[in-house]
């Protein structure tokens, strides 16, 4: 198969300098210099990578194996057990996604928990800080809501979230259900990829690609399609209830990258995912300020990495410190007192690293432990007591800093996040109070705006960091797409400024800057502007991106695969990336991708991806390493897509 745009696989694999990000780029510099091995070295040393592996043909899912595609035909184009090339790739690639909604769902069914026990009365440090989300949630689920108090409201709730996880059920899941247009409904149902329990599909995954099952490709594809909804799910579980728990994001003003690291502070960055324990630690240090001042230090900073970063932002204003590729770097800065993680995306090198500072780093989950790490077990029924723990491990560190080792850099930038679809719909509410929605799609009827894109993912230093999200956003904003953001493509954005109203007036094309320059004036509350991309949360509230699409597909009277609404990671790592690429694709939107997944080593499993997928769900894969040359494809798919909506209405 033809790689596309000839681009190579990895980028100058030699060249440690690999990210354009210049608060890492400073810091690195400083670990170069100082001899502090990162994972700009680590993946330099990878290279050449296996080549059987990245084209998806090396198959170890038998322990008769490791089995490689070798050969064109003859008994080396096999497996040992006469796997070929698309069974074996099809099989690897469900896997992965498996995976995802394995991690996706955890993370719900840890944000479900805590609803349970507060619930049950047994967390209660916890409450309800958005009835209003509550009960609009209800609503959907068909719970009943009036007369009853929210505790009750939210018994129900969470009784059909552990049904959606554990029991197979006749009915499609709850949740995900609730949320659907009427047409995907119906086409999950034909297609038969509806699942019907978030765990007995991940399950049935597994089984279905063991050794000597499921050979079929299509079959194959077919379960992972499945099986990426049971992620969306999961995802929509977890934006919900956290909504529910800490509120739903409103505009907030915030900034971003190393700078934010405050040398006369107590620093302390929560890393990972769940705000279930973030909310809590940002809770007890705004609460600690005189213990942090009996060690020296002017007050306590929580700063953000990754999604938990991104989750607070987004509800608290705090700064987010960096994003994935560069965690290391903020240790780096020699003035981080702690490193508090829970799960996903926490590079096991943190440790490493943080042994040549005084940083401490500490886990706090049963199923997330790091060799020589403190370890911190988190419990919702003591959360507020757990939380100040951590937080005095920073402030017993704070005394042991070492000042000639303390080197931040100065890059800081201001942002506004916050953006939920309910604040969305809010600030559009303004100029059309009946039909917000409308206020969108006319623009994109009117051709003021091209259309939406969603900018997901992580980073993937086969490129070098944030290069890939960087050239897309701008090529988007550009030509007039209206764009929204999570994960560390929000993060990208944060750290590089682009997240801020003063970035409108240099990179939006003037139908953006218009229909922005609209929603402000309708909006004299926001004092603060609107930015250039705005930003909706971490990887799970990529399920408010769903939920963006599926309004505009509403209020256009037509399904998802008729919007104008695309969605890219253009430096995607995790196998959460590629299950969320994948419910996109099945959602009927046109997804990019900027980090070659691996399924080259079977030209029918590359076909379905990106052209027979189109044909049954009306999405598509994008597989394009050149990120101006894949938002040009994406801005096409847009204008397509807004061209026949056009005609139709005539
Ligand atoms: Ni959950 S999944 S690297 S933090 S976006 Fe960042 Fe986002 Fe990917 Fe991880
Ligand atoms: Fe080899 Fe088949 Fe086992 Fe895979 S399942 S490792 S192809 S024998």
């Amino acid at each position: 198969t033809a790689r596309p745009s000839g681009a190579p696989r990895v980028f100058e694999p030699k060249n440690p300098l690999r990210t354009t990000d210049p608060g890492a780029l400073e810091m690195l510099k400083i670990a170069h210099d100082s001899n502090v091995e990162t994972v700009f070295d680590r993946v330099v040393a990878q290279q050449p990578q296996c080549q059987f592996g990245y084209k998806g043909v090396c198959c170890r899912i038998c322990i008769a194996g490791p089995c490689r595609v070798k050969a064109d035909d003859g008994p080396a184009s096999k497996g040992i057990c006469g796997a070929t090339a698309y069974t074996i790739v099809s099989r690897n690639l469900v896997r992965l996604i498996a995976g995802g909604a394995a991690s996706h769902s955890e993370h719900a069914r840890h944000v479900l928990h805590t609803v349970h026990e507060l619930v049950e009365g047994n967390a209660p440090d916890y409450q309800i800080k958005s009835p209003a989300k509550l009960h609009k949630l209800a609503e959907k689920l068909g719970i009943a809501t009036l007369d009853r108090s929210d505790i009750d409201i939210l018994r129900d709730v969470a009784e059909l979230g552990y049904a959606d996880f554990g029991r197979y059920q006749e009915r499609p899941l709850a949740f995900l259900d609730s949320f659907l247009t009427e047409g995907r409904r119906r086409k999950f149902k034909h297609t038969n990829i509806m699942p019907r329990a978030i765990d007995g599909t991940v399950t049935e995954m597994l089984a279905q690609t063991a050794m000597g099952v499921d050979a079929d490709p299509v079959n194959i594809i077919f379960g992972g399609l499945k099986t990426s909804l049971a992620d969306l799910a999961g995802e929509y579980i977890g934006t919900t209830l956290s909504d529910v728990l800490f509120g739903t994001p409103e505009p907030i003003v915030s900034e971003s990258n190393l700078g934010v690291i405050n040398p006369k502070m107590v620093n302390i960055a929560m890393h990972g995912h769940n705000p279930v324990l973030s909310e809590m630690v940002v809770a007890a240090a705004r609460k600690m300020t005189a213990e942090a001042k009996q060690v020296g230090a002017e007050g306590i900073n929580v700063v953000g990495i990754c999604c938990t970063g991104n989750e607070l932002l987004m509800r608290q204003g705090v700064y987010l410190a960096t994003s994935s590729a560069s965690q290391e770097m903020a240790i780096m800065t020699g003035a981080l007192d702690a490193m508090v993680v829970d799960i996903q995306c926490i590079y096991p090198a943190v440790q490493t690293v943080a042994e040549c500072f005084h940083t401490k780093i500490i886990t706090t989950e049963a199923i997330m432990k790091i060799p020589s790490a403190q370890h911190l077990a988190f419990s919702a029924e003591t959360a507020a007591e757990d939380a100040r723990k951590l937080v005095n491990i920073a402030i017993e560190a704070y005394k042991h800093r070492d000042p000639k080792k303390i080197s931040i850099p100065n890059e800081r930038h201001k942002l506004v996040a916050g953006f939920s679809i309910e604040a969305l719909t809010d600030i559009m509410a303004k100029v059309n109070p009946d039909r917000p929605m409308s206020v969108l799609t006319d623009a994109i009827l009117s051709g003021q705006l091209k259309g939406v894109a969603l900018m997901a993912g992580c980073n993937n230093l086969k490129r070098p960091q944030d290069e890939g999200h960087v050239t897309v956003l701008k090529e988007l904003v550009k030509n007039d797409v209206f764009v929204i953001a999570t994960g560390c493509s929000a993060g990208a954005y944060a750290k590089f400024g682009l997240m801020s109203p003063l970035a409108v007036d240099a990179y939006a094309g003037p139908g953006l800057k218009s229909f922005l320059k609209t929603l402000e004036e309708a909006n004299p509350q926001l004092t603060t502007g609107l930015p250039l991309v705005f930003h909706v949360g971490s990887c799970v509230d990529n399920s408010r991106g769903a939920d963006l699409a599926f309004a505009m597909a509403n209020e256009l009277g037509v399904d998802v695969p008729r919007v104008p609404f695309v969605a890219s990671a253009p430096e995607a790592m995790h196998e959460k990336a590629v299950a969320i690429g994948t419910w996109c694709v099945t959602l009927g939107l046109p997804t990019h991708v900027g980090s070659m997944p691996p399924v080259e080593g079977s030209d029918l499993v590359y076909g379905i991806t990106t052209q027979i997928a189109h044909d049954v769900f009306g999405g598509n894969f994008i597989f394009e390493m050149d990120p101006a040359v894949g938002a040009a494809k994406m801005i096409d798919a847009l204008e397509y897509r807004a061209w026949k909506l056009r005609v139709h209405r005539q």
